[in-house]
């Protein structure tokens, strides 16, 4: 029989486990804990654990203008300690990295302050809220650079495994001269008319609306996974509802009471567009589409081939090529979440990740209430006897054999 693990790769991986040891932390200094800073936050904390990372990540301090909520923050999501200002966050030599999740607005005024404070910088999207803001950030990082930071942005869906596969098969010319690209991002979240008005509808903190916080995304993505930059637009903005009910605060789900304000950014974003090589692009973003929680699809035509992705189908590609139409017609399914696909390695199966962190949820909950958390050791031994029973009529040549009752209560 083939010896599965040599003497040689056993010292390999003693080396690496050491290496996992020893290896330098860098301090994460979060800027913002609202819904990014706190996705953001669970991000570096699962890096650790899953990709063997040569820096591990400490969450030294979180930032947030209002007491005493960056200190609940910091304690919510795990920082050592909370700062009130992101000045004072820069002046900690414990923080390597300032993670940038604030409204637009201040994305410029933060990582511009925290490069030139010797930070790497992570920066949410859009890169700002204006683009003399963008070309000063730009500015400011090719200046770090030089001194070894680095700054980024979080275009975070390149990261998809599927548009990893995407790019690279355009990249590989299987879909041949690029000739359509339809990109949507499609939410529902303002529907409500007492919808509040947060940041994101002022421009004065989002400086646009659909087209910064959904659109920006598909820009990226088009360009991306063709390789070709835009070059011109025609587009249509639309702004639905143009007053809203003002919020407790800025980031407050509810409206403080009768009081309402102008909503002053796009609601939707329609534009077409044409790309560096002759391709023509149809793009949509809007927060206004019942039903769509977080739709983003992709389709792009060439001479050769075709390629269709679904986020709400995240681990999936439709390809049509020539070669498939040879022998049948129609899009192909092309399942990406084996090991051999870009990012795919160091995550566990689909579902490991959300199915595992509910399931220690609920058990905290039950326990902490006084409840059984099910499912139950009763409802496991049932389980235990249908595999019985299994066994035992495949050792009876598939005879019928009942599954002895189980009497204990099950609490499913
Ligand atoms: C809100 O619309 C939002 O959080 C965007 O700002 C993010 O970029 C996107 O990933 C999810 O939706």
């Amino acid at each position: 029989m083939k010896h599965c693990r040599s003497v040689k790769s056993k010292g390999k991986k003693e080396e690496a486990m050491h290496s996992r040891v020893t290896r330098p932390t860098i301090g994460i200094g979060m800027v913002g804990h609202g819904f990014m800073g706190s996705v953001h936050t669970h991000a570096w904390r699962s890096v650790d654990r899953l990709f063997d990372a040569p820096l591990r990540p400490e969450l030294v301090a979180v930032c947030g203008l209002r007491w005493p909520e960056a200190q609940e923050a910091a304690v919510r999501l795990g920082y050592g300690a909370a700062e009130p200002d992101y000045l004072r966050l820069l002046e900690r030599d414990d923080v390597g990295i300032v993670d940038v999740c604030t409204p637009n607005h201040s994305h410029a005024e933060i990582a511009i302050a925290a490069l030139a404070a010797g930070k790497h910088v992570l920066c949410e999207k859009p890169l700002a809220a204006t683009v003399t803001e963008a070309e000063e950030m730009v500015e400011a990082a090719a200046r770090a650079r030089s001194h070894g930071q680095y700054a980024m942005v979080g275009f975070t869906y390149r990261r998809v495994p599927a548009i990893a596969l995407a790019k690279q098969i355009v990249r590989e010319g299987r879909l041949g001269t690029i000739r359509h690209v339809r990109a949507r991002y499609l939410q529902d979240w303002l529907v409500d008319p007492c919808f509040p008005l947060a940041w994101r509808l002022k421009r004065e903190y989002a400086g646009t609306g659909a087209l910064g916080d959904l659109g920006a995304h598909i820009i990226d993505l088009a360009q991306f996974v063709t390789g070709k930059r835009i070059e011109g637009v025609s587009a249509l903005l639309e702004t639905f509802i143009k007053e809203r009910p003002l919020p407790a605060d800025s980031d407050s789900p509810s409206p403080a009471g009768d009081a309402i304000g102008p909503v002053t950014v796009d609601d939707a974003a329609l534009f077409h567009a044409r790309f560096e090589g002759g391709a023509i692009g149809a793009f949509e973003s809007t927060r206004f589409a019942l039903g769509r929680e977080n739709h983003i699809s992709l389709e792009i035509n060439g001479s050769a081939g075709s390629i269709v992705y679904d986020f709400e189908s995240m681990n999936e590609l439709q390809l049509w090529d020539a070669a498939g139409a040879k022998m049948v017609s129609g899009f192909r399914r092309v399942a990406v979440q084996e090991p051999i696909n870009a990012y795919v390695q160091k995550w566990w199966p689909p579902g490991h990740d959300y199915a595992f962190t509910s399931q220690a949820f609920d058990f905290l909950t039950t326990i902490t209430e006084g409840r059984d958390p099910a499912p139950t050791f009763a409802d496991a031994l049932q389980v235990q006897r249908v595999m019985a029973a299994v066994e035992s009529s495949s050792a009876a040549n598939g005879a019928f054999v009942d599954v002895v009752a189980t009497d204990a209560q099950q609490h499913a």
